[in-house]
């Protein structure tokens, strides 16, 4: 792994080297290739797509980033409590906006030593690592720039005391349901039997509701999904011509995932010069970009089972729009 920054109290490795763009190219080969054509959505997440995803979060119609937050704020002493963490290893941190109130927590109760935050952002993670070891004396950050889907192994072994994993924010919902449940077996690995889960998952609610996060009238969410054609035609020298694609968010009720698609306004060739390839669009042909499963307590359970997990608590907003689950090792 290659060491970023070394400071008395940061640490900061990287699993991504110059390969990673072969990963970017193998996925969008393979997703523009495809009879329905799909790239995963963690290519939103250059430092321009983590920046709008931060703006998403302020939007009045994005509902899950304050409904967890006030899960959190009203019940981190609480989980703190029932842990005894004094280590919090978060996957997919971002700009570590909730973490830092679950540290909050830990520096409370005395047990607060590391954080460990992983994400492929590399921007997001060290800006959010200069800013946690400002607020909290004492505390060593140990972070992993990587992909939680193929870096676990390199999150650090437990510091002795027990720790909290945790996915926030309802990514686990990005992943399509048997990925997901490979992902929590992932997961499953890193705990110890005192070590815990705390899995953010947002929930079934009115499709308008919904709908409504995922398409709001500033149109950032919509610039959010057209960074991904920004993000391949520098990493691949593309030419896409993102303003062609419209950006489209709609309910499927029947998976209870939103879906996000970018669809050609017209016809539309694009030479990926990178993977020296041609791709063809068909006027209001769509893209596939992300699904963002929504879930129910009974759904959760039984992904936590297959996962060989079992749920321990189960915490709601007053409005129950989102859930923070902790989960043991079964
Ligand atoms: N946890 C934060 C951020 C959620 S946004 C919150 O709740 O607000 C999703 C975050 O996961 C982004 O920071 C993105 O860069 C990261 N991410 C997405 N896919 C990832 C992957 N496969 N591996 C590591 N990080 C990933
Ligand atoms: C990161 N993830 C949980 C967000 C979500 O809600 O699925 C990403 C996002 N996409 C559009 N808005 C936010």
């Amino acid at each position: 792994m290659r060491q970023l920054l070394d400071s008395d109290n940061i640490r900061i490795r990287s699993c991504l080297s110059g390969s990673e763009e072969r990963v970017l190219a193998d996925d969008v080969l393979d997703g523009l290739t495809r009879p329905f054509k799909e790239i995963p959505p963690k290519h939103f997440y250059d430092a321009r797509g983590s920046d709008l995803f931060e703006q998403i979060c302020e939007l009045p119609e994005y509902y899950p980033t304050r409904a967890e937050r006030e899960i959190l704020e009203h019940r981190a002493d609480e989980i703190v409590h029932a842990t005894r963490a004094g280590e919090l290893v978060e996957l997919g941190s971002g700009a570590a906006e909730k973490a830092r109130i679950l540290l909050g927590a830990m520096y409370r109760a005395g047990t607060l030593r590391r954080y460990v935050p992983l994400d492929v952002s590399e921007q997001a993670l060290e800006d959010a690592a200069r800013q946690v070891v400002a607020e909290y004396d004492g505390l060593m950050v140990d972070g992993v720039i990587g992909d939680f889907e193929r870096h676990l192994d390199r999150v650090p072994r437990r510091d002795g005391s027990p720790r909290i994993v945790a996915l926030l924010g309802g990514t686990i919902g990005n992943f399509p349901p048997g990925t997901r449940r490979r992902l929590l077996r992932g997961i499953r690995r890193l705990l110890g039997p005192d070590d815990r889960l705390l899995l953010g998952t947002d929930l079934v609610k009115d499709p308008a509701v919904i709908e409504a996060a995922y398409d709001d009238s500033k149109g950032i969410t919509a610039e959010f999904n057209r960074n991904i054609l920004h993000v391949i035609n520098r990493e691949l020298d593309a030419d896409f011509t993102p303003e062609a694609f419209d950006h489209v968010a709609f309910f499927d009720r029947r998976n209870e995932w939103i879906e996000m698609r970018l669809r050609a306004c017209r016809p539309q060739s694009v030479r990926i010069e990178q993977l020296g390839l041609r791709v063809e669009f068909a006027p209001g042909e769509e893209l596939r970009t992300e699904i963002s499963a929504k879930f129910t307590r009974p759904r959760v359970e039984a992904d936590y089972g297959a996962a060989g997990l079992r749920l321990e608590r189960w915490f709601t907003d007053a409005r129950e729009r989102f859930a923070l689950s902790l989960a043991s090792r079964r």
